[in-house]
């Protein structure tokens, strides 16, 4: 096991059983004319981590440790998107409509793309996911449990809707998580310092957090190996 500084206290990673997942780094939330904006939030907020976690994808990629990446988004006949989630709200541009990058939220279309920066590279995990979470309807527990993979290191975005989601989902399956605090962001400041109090808080009730720098420390040796 290798000690990872961490909040509320040390994080005992497995080097043998630890994959990196990044959530949903896509176009149509870190863009203009996506979902995100859609929604009416400033997305320019959100690109502020891509260079930390185009670090972190280097890390995982150094040491050879297995990597997911989850992208939020429905089939073209939306038939995997519950009525209540394309309804709700007052949006410009719902779910399935026709924005700059395309369909909002459509598999396939140019919103739908992670970033060109931290595109997944060949043997990595990709996860088309219908909800927020990352378990929901992807067969992706089965997947990991296949691997023998126990400890899940998540960065990505939004800090507290789908990378908490997939995050506590994780926890009540068995992982033991770590969220890297500059590699994940919010369009609300105050919703992700929140969402890091209340991972940390009660002993750690979901998991640790911790910046990139600990986890990058902790792993020197590692990659030396590597
Ligand atoms: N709106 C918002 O903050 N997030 C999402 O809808 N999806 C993700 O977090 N990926």
């Amino acid at each position: 096991m290798i000690d990872v500084q961490a909040n509320p206290y040390t994080y005992n990673l497995d080097p043998e059983a630890t994959a990196l997942v990044v959530i949903d780094m896509q176009r149509d939330f870190i863009e203009p004319g996506g979902f995100g904006a859609a929604l009416g939030n400033d997305v320019a907020r959100l690109a502020a981590i891509v260079p930390t976690v185009a670090r972190l994808l280097d890390l995982f990629r150094r040491l050879g440790w297995p990597i997911v990446h989850t992208r939020e988004a429905h089939l073209p006949d939306l038939s995997d998107c519950p009525p209540s989630k394309r309804l709700r709200g007052d949006p410009p541009l719902r779910i399935g409509d026709v924005g700059p990058m395309g369909r909002l939220l459509v598999r396939g279309e140019p919103g739908h793309q992670i970033l060109p920066e931290l595109a997944p590279k060949p043997g990595e995990l990709v996860v088309d996911k219908p909800g927020k979470g990352m378990f929901w309807a992807t067969g992706l527990h089965e997947t990991l449990e296949a691997r023998g993979l126990t400890h899940l290191v998540f960065a990505g975005v939004t800090t507290e809707v789908c990378v908490q989601t997939s995050m506590r989902e994780a926890n009540d399956r068995g992982y033991a998580c770590l969220l890297i605090e500059d590699a994940t962001e919010s369009y609300f400041p105050a919703f992700k310092a929140a969402t890091l109090a209340m991972i940390q808080a009660q002993g750690g009730i979901v998991g640790w957090t911790t910046p990139f720098a600990s986890l990058h420390a902790a792993l020197a040796k590692e990659e030396g190996r590597g």
